[in-house]
């Protein structure tokens, strides 16, 4: 598999960057811009009362910046040239609203240039897009800085829904995540749509034996089926990830208890001793999986990697 000496050759630079993270403070812009998180929740606020993908969009958006060369909004840059950007690379046909970022980003320029990141406002963003949808607030570490670099290639080193527990693992503890904080910010995906391609491998030709995945609920199975046929298939077709999918609750785990999540990598929670318990307990207490939530994202969100402020959050100084 491709990943692997991606990951391998990664695995050091990643390590340092989560030693930078006691960089950040919470009161970084108490002085420079003290409207900074209020300017990003309206735009939030606003975005998401025209298009409710937004808080989705956004939330996958931080994950994805962070597991690549830290949250340094280097997901964010455009292609330039022949050069790909991650934007640009595989996993990205669920990356949208980044205009939700460009626009934050104008109007804190507005009020304070040349001070708040582009990583920081998408931190914010996240943290706005979960309480916009019910789930838990925190505070956002701040401080971070805009990487100059963003490669296509690089998406690989994203976990993929395949994943089996060890290879999450693997992927998490890479980036000082525990399995912790893998059960809790899969409950990420309370939130959101999938589209048919990252689950297919799942309902048709599964392995020599199986053509269906025999962890899936077979009615489940069959509705995906029905979304998902092999051939004719719409390319937008997909589903929402819980039918609450706009709501962060913890349905997320009733789900994987009834075997009626969408990929291998959530049902795959469900196979060590630890990682089991924990899908029972936040599927048990909503307050629970906010709680775990909520500090799993402080730490994710700490990775860290950048250093400048970008002027547009598209292009490099
Ligand atoms: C544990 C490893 C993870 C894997 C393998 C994974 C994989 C995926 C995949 C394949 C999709 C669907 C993409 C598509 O087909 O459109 C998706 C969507 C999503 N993921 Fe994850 N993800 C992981 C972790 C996370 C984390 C940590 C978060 C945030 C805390 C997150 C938040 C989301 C959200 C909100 C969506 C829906 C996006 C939208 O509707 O625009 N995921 N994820
Ligand atoms: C997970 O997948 C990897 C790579 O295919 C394999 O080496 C490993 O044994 C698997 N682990 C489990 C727990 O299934
Ligand atoms: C197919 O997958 C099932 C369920 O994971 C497993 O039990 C079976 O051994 C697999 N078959 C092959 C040939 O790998
Ligand atoms: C929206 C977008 O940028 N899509 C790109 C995703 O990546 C593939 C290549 O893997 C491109 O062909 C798409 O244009």
């Amino acid at each position: 598999m491709a990943f692997m000496p991606v990951a391998l050759l990664c695995s050091l630079t990643i390590l340092s960057f989560s030693s930078l993270s006691s960089s950040l403070s919470w009161n970084y812009y108490y002085k420079s811009c003290p409207q900074v998180e209020s300017i990003v929740a309206q735009v939030v606020h606003d975005a998401t009362s025209r298009d409710k993908t937004v808080p989705a969009a956004l939330l996958r958006m931080h994950f994805h910046d962070c597991f690549i060369r830290g949250c340094d909004g280097s997901v964010l840059l455009e292609s330039k040239g022949g050069k790909k950007a991650e934007k640009d690379g595989p996993p990205n046909r669920s990356l949208h609203a980044f205009y939700v970022i460009e626009s934050a980003k104008r109007a804190v320029e507005a009020v304070c240039p040349g001070i708040v990141s582009c990583a920081d406002i998408l931190a914010f963003a996240a943290r706005d897009s979960v309480v916009l949808s019910g789930g838990p607030r925190w505070d956002v570490p701040k401080g971070r800085k805009d990487g100059r670099t963003s490669r296509a290639i690089e998406t690989t080193q994203l976990p993929s829904p395949a994943f089996n527990i060890s290879q999450l693992q693997k992927s998490f503890s890479l980036r000082g995540l525990s399995m912790e904080d893998l059960v809790a910010l899969s409950g990420g995906h309370t939130l959101g749509f999938s589209h048919c391609s990252s689950y297919q491998n799942r309902i048709h030709n599964f392995n020599s034996t199986h053509d269906v995945d025999p962890t899936l609920r077979r009615s489940f199975a069959s509705s995906l089926k029905n979304i998902c046929p092999v051939k004719n298939k719409a390319k937008n077709a997909g589903t929402t990830m819980d039918p609450s999918s706009t709501t962060f609750d913890n349905t997320y785990y009733k789900l994987i208890l009834q075997r009626k999540t969408l990929f291998s990598s959530d049902q795959a929670l469900l196979t060590t001793p630890k990682t089991k318990s924990l899908v029972y307990k936040f599927a048990t207490s909503k307050k629970a999986f906010h709680t775990a939530f909520a500090k799993s994202m402080i730490k994710m969100s700490s990775i860290n990697g950048g250093q400048e402020v970008r002027k547009d959050c598209r292009f490099v100084n």
